[in-house]
């Protein structure tokens, strides 16, 4: 895909040749009077160029099928994620018996997007909107749940994340911002690299699903960090072991014209669609 070619000469005459593109970007189209008319124009909008991944960022993504993005989010970032988060987990009572039936070793948060501008970041940060386009071409948001493992507990079953048939392209794909450091005690996402090139979901009838995985790896890596998995790639959530709550928020998109998780223009309330830029409203699409 090529960006910001224009944008790119003029940012780089004003700054030097070697000056990085991605902290642009005010083009005249993307001013909240001017439509947004593109996928293109949207990322570019919200500063996604051509060297917002690099060749080896990539590889990792069609190689193994996700990429770890270190240090994304400064730490006064993730303390501001994670105290509003426990705000809501009170407010809604996301850690009372039986509130996430669904996944009972877990306290869930959904819709987080619409939870207050702090949140926006998490779906609209250029890494992860490069990623989204390398592996979904045009997509829009899905869904923004925030998924704190309960101590000692939260294991899953191995899965993907698409519920439909199995396609040569991919349909969503998921990532996670992780606000507490993800390791073997605390409970780290495994993924088991290159699944996603299996196109089969894990078998539940040999309980392969529970079980650790031979070929598995359990992603460790620091809060404020960014992870990006391939819709087909076989992950979980993995027992945290210690006396604290292991939180993440977890970010899915799906290409443009597919179904979504969550249906984003009926939570849309009037504050946040008049805060958002119309490129956000784009990935929105809402
Ligand atoms: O919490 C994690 O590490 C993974 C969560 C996950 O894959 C899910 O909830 O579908």
């Amino acid at each position: 895909m090529t960006l910001l070619v224009d944008s790119r000469t003029a940012f780089q005459v004003k700054h030097g040749a070697g000056a990085p593109v991605n902290r642009l970007i005010m083009h005249p189209w993307v001013s909240h009077h001017h439509p947004v008319p593109s996928m293109q124009h949207s990322l570019a909008a919200l500063g996604v160029g051509d060297a917002t991944l690099t060749a080896a960022e990539r590889e990792r993504l069609d190689r193994d099928g996700y990429c770890v993005f270190p240090d994304i989010l400064d730490r006064p970032t993730v303390d501001r994620l994670h105290h509003r988060l426990e705000e809501i987990e009170a407010e809604e009572d996301s850690w009372g018996e039986g509130t996430t039936a669904r996944d009972p070793g877990a306290a869930r948060v959904d819709d987080v997007n619409h939870k207050g501008d702090v949140f926006d970041v998490v779906w609209t940060h250029p890494k992860l909107l490069a990623a989204m386009a390398h592996y979904l071409g045009e997509f829009r948001l899905s869904s923004v749940t925030a998924r704190a493992a309960r101590p000692h507990a939260g294991h899953q079953a191995l899965h993907l994340d698409w519920w439909d048939a199995i396609e040569d392209s991919c349909p969503a794909c998921n990532s996670s911002w992780l606000l507490t450091d993800f390791t073997k005690a605390t409970g780290a996402t495994r993924v088991v690299p290159g699944s996603h090139r299996w196109k089969r979901a894990p078998d539940e009838e040999k309980d392969v699903p529970r079980a650790a995985h031979p070929d598995q790896v359990i992603v460790e890596a620091g809060a404020g960090s960014l992870v990006v998995f391939h819709g087909y790639l076989w992950h979980s959530g993995t027992e945290n072991t210690t006396d604290h709550p292991r939180r993440g928020i977890f970010s899915v998109f799906s290409q443009r014209e597919r179904p979504r998780q969550n249906d984003q223009r009926a939570r849309l309330d009037h504050a946040v669609a008049t805060r958002l830029s119309r490129a956000a409203r784009y990935i929105l699409d809402a």
